[in-house]
C-alpha cells in the first residue's frame, strides 16, 4: 500500500460519499504511478495482526490469518495469489516447498509415451517461492526435523521424574528414515514422536543439561544471565509443553571443562513464555526476502512476515484458528 495513492483515493472516497454506482460522473481520478508502496500485506495484514485469529473481531473483513501450525511430518498446503503489484520472493523457513501447480494446473511429469501422468508431480523443489503479480500456485510443505543431529523430542533413558513418555518411545526407521505406520513394528498414529527422523533418536544436544533430556552432547547453551532469546523462541531446543524444564544452561551440579566459563546458573532460559505454555513450538520465520517488505511503514518487524509453528503431538491444532 502507498500512502499517497491511498489517501487520495480515500479523500475521494469521502467526498463522494453520496455516490450511487449508475452515476457516470461518480469515479476516483487517482494517479497510480509514482509507486512508492510503505505497507505489505497478506491476507490484507501485516505482522504481527496477520497472527492473530481468522475472524478476529478486529479484522472483520480479513478472515484468513497467517500463522500456520503442524505436527512433524504433517503436510501444509501453502496457496499464493499475487494480487499486488509488485513480485514477491517469499521464503518458508524449515523446508523447501514442493510446487504442486500454477494457475490451478498441476504441474505433471509424463509417461514413458508423453502423456500426462496423474501419479507424477513435477513441480520443483524450492528455497523460495516467488509470489508473482496476477499469478497463483500451490505448494506442499512439511517439517519432520530431518538433519538437525539432536533428538528435538527429548528422549532419554531410564528413570524420569516427569512422568514423560517419551522415555520409553521407540524410533524404528521406516524406508524414508522416518518412525510411521510403514515402520516395522509400525508407529502407533498416536506416538507422541510420530515421523521422526531416527536416525537423530536418543542423540544429545548439551553437554550438562539441568533439564529432563539426556546429556553428553557438543553443545552448552548460553547463561540467561548474559543472554536473552529472541521473541518467538520458546528457550529450548526441544518440542513440547515441558520443553522449558529441559536443557536450561549449565548445569552447576555437573562441573567440567565445559561448564567452567558458562555462568552457572539454575534459572530457565529466557522468553520461555514466547508461545503458549502447553504449546513449546518451533517458530520458523516465513517472510519476504525483499527485507523493506518486512517492514511496516519502515518499522521492523512488520509487513509480510508470519511465523509457522511445529508443535509437538502434545499441543492440539485447533484448525478454526
Ligand atoms: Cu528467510
Amino acid at each position: 500500500m502507498d500512502t499517497n495513492i491511498h489517501r487520495q483515493a480515500l479523500a475521494q472516497v469521502t467526498a463522494k460519499a453520496n455516490c450511487v454506482v449508475t452515476d457516470p460522473t461518480c469515479k476516483l481520478e487517482v494517479p497510480t504511478e509514482p509507486y512508492h508502496p510503505a505497507y505489505f500485506l497478506i491476507n490484507g495484514r501485516s505482522m504481527p495482526d496477520l497472527m492473530d485469529a481468522n475472524f478476529g473481531a478486529e479484522y472483520p473483513h480479513q478472515p484468513y490469518n497467517g500463522n500456520p501450525h503442524m505436527h512433524p511430518g504433517e503436510q501444509v498446503l501453502v496457496r499464493s495469489i499475487g494480487q499486488g503489484r509488485w513480485q514477491h520472493p517469499f521464503h518458508e523457513h524449515g523446508n523447501h516447498v514442493r510446487i504442486l501447480g500454477r494457475d490451478g494446473n498441476l504441474i505433471l511429469g509424463t509417461t514413458l509415451l508423453g502423456a500426462p501422468d496423474p501419479n507424477s508431480l513435477a513441480g520443483l523443489l524450492m528455497f523460495n517461492t516467488d509470489t508473482t503479480l496476477g499469478q497463483a500456485f500451490e505448494g506442499i510443505f512439511y517439517w519432520a526435523g530431518r538433519g538437525l543431529n539432536w533428538d528435538p523430542y527429548g528422549h532419554h533413558t531410564g528413570a524420569d521424574a516427569f512422568g514423560d513418555p517419551l522415555a520409553v518411545q521407540p524410533c524404528v526407521a521406516d524406508a524414508n528414515g522416518y518412525y510411521t505406520v510403514t515402520s516395522s513394528p509400525a508407529a502407533p498414529p498416536s506416538a507422541i514422536n510420530y515421523y521422526e527422523w531416527c536416525q537423530d533418536h536418543n542423540k544429545p544436544l548439551e553437554v550438562a543439561p539441568l533439564g529432563d533430556v539426556a546429556g553428553g552432547g557438543p553443545a552448552t547453551l548460553p547463561s540467561p544471565n548474559i543472554f536473552t532469546n529472541g521473541a518467538w523462541y520458546g528457550g529450548t531446543p526441544y518440542l513440547g509443553p515441558d520443553a522449558t524444564l529441559r536443557a536450561f544452561a549449565p548445569n552447576c551440579a555437573t562441573p567440567g571443562p565445559a561448564n567452567a566459563n558458562a555462568g552457572c546458573t539454575s534459572l530457565q532460559p529466557s522468553n520461555t513464555q514466547a508461545n503458549p505454555a502447553n504449546e513449546r513450538g518451533f517458530a520458523f520465520m516465513w517472510h519476504s526476502h525483499n527485507e523493506r517488505e518486512i517492514t511496516t511503514n519502515n518499522v521492523f518487524p512488520g509487513g509480510m512476515l508470519m511465523m509457522m509453528l511445529v508443535d509437538s503431538r502434545e499441543f492440539v491444532i485447533d484448525e478454526s484458528m
